[in-house]
């Protein structure tokens, strides 16, 4: 089997990574995507796109241990799979636990970052082969500048985790004008999904009303409830990353609906969506709250559309109709292993 290009994803495990190995595999590409060594599986999100591992030249994916911590492990990883693109979505991506280990967050966002950017520059000296580098960016790092917020627009990062991401920004802008190499920052704002880690606000919530729908949790405890997010949909996300590499030149693009909702009303539409009254089930637990909070996200992507010719397909109505579809279809499922004796998991801890 034949490729059209090669492309590296470190963070292929999570949300984004598994809805653009999806993309990047249809387009052709073969894909190699770096994962981490865990004690049990973390592959949930691409067992779609497992393939024989005994046919490697003819598999579209194909998975290598490593870590952002490991400098000489990615330039072996970089050095043995030479691809073409290269997407640096690996982090520590939770805001709340940024303040919690703030050393270890600024050691994979930001110094992670670095390393594989160090390793892409030998890479591309020994070779002379420039490979295409995305850079996953943060509306985070606008954090307490007033909306909309553009590529113009100034970093004020409120979390360790945003502190990182600039760094990791700016190692970008860095290496692009030092040594000519073809890095682009995607800043994007919120994207969600039926893939969304149970930890982050939207899909809290979906999954307490599928639960709470099917009888397997009673209520559910969120923080701040008054704060803005710009929401999107993942899948729409991903192709945005996709077209900044196609691009002639690298430049950075924010990437968003432009419409911005707050915690409260996705919880009233998504219990809404389940035939449920939110004032019901949600209750306020203050260990959610964050030491400095990011009240308003609200993106201009106009430079986007402008340029790549990109916008979203997914508004807000259908992102949380789509996901809390699919967690009602998920504790269905869950509800019918109690009844065959196996136990619930855990509720959300962050
Ligand atoms: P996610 O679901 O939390 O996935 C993070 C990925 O990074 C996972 O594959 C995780 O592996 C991996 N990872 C974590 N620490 C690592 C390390 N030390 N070395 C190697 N891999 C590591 O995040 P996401 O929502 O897909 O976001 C993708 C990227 O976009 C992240 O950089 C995030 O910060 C950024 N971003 C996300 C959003 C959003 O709204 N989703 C918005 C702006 C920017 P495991 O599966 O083993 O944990
Ligand atoms: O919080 C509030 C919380 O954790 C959204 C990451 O992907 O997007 C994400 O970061 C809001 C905050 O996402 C709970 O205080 C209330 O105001 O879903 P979140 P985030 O912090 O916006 C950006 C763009 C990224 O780059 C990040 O990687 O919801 N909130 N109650 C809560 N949040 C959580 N997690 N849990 C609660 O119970």
């Amino acid at each position: 089997m034949s490729f059209i290009k090669t492309a590296l994803i470190t963070g292929i495990t999570g949300q984004d990574g598994s809805y653009l190995a999806e993309l990047l595999v249809a387009r052709g590409y073969q894909v190699h995507g770096i994962i981490r060594r865990a004690s049990s599986f973390n592959t949930g999100r691409i067992d779609g796109l497992y393939s024989d591992p005994h046919s490697r030249d003819s598999r579209p994916l194909v998975l290598h241990y490593g870590d952002l911590s490991d400098g000489t492990g990615l330039r072996r990883i970089l050095e043995s799979t030479r691809p073409d693109e290269v997407y640096n979505l690996a982090a520590q991506s939770h805001v709340k636990v940024s303040f919690e280990a703030p050393e270890y967050t600024a050691d994979i966002v930001a110094l992670g970052t670095l390393r594989l950017l160090e390793a892409l520059r030998d890479h591309q000296a020994t070779t002379g082969h420039r490979v295409r580098f995305y850079q996953a960016g943060s509306s985070e790092m606008f954090g307490a500048t007033n909306p909309p917020q553009s590529e113009s627009s100034l970093f004020y990062p409120r979390s360790p985790y945003a502190v990182a991401k600039v760094a990791g920004h700016w190692f970008g802008v860095n290496y692009r004008e030092a040594y000519d190499m073809f890095i682009c920052n995607g800043i994007l704002f919120n994207h969600e999904s039926p893939r969304r880690g149970e930890t982050f606000v939207t899909r809290k919530i979906t999954r307490a009303v599928g639960r709470i729908k099917h009888g397997l949790q009673e209520s559910l405890y969120l923080g701040n409830l008054d704060s803005k997010r710009d929401w999107g949909f993942a899948g729409d996300y991903v192709e945005a990353m996709w077209l900044m590499l196609q691009q002639e030149r690298p430049d950075d693009f924010v990437v968003a609906t432009g419409a911005a909702y707050s915690v409260q009303q996705f919880a009233e539409a998504a219990f809404a969506a389940a035939g449920l009254d939110w004032q019901k089930y949600i209750r306020i637990d203050e260990r959610y709250y964050r030491p400095s909070e990011v009240d308003f996200l609200q993106g201009d992507a106009s430079k986007a559309r402008r340029v790549l010719g990109w916008s979203p397909k997914v508004d807000f109505n259908g992102l949380v109709k789509m996901m809390v579809l699919s967690d009602l279809d998920l504790a269905h499922r869950e509800a019918t292993l109690i009844k065959a004796g196996f136990s619930p998991p855990n509720e959300s801890a962050m």
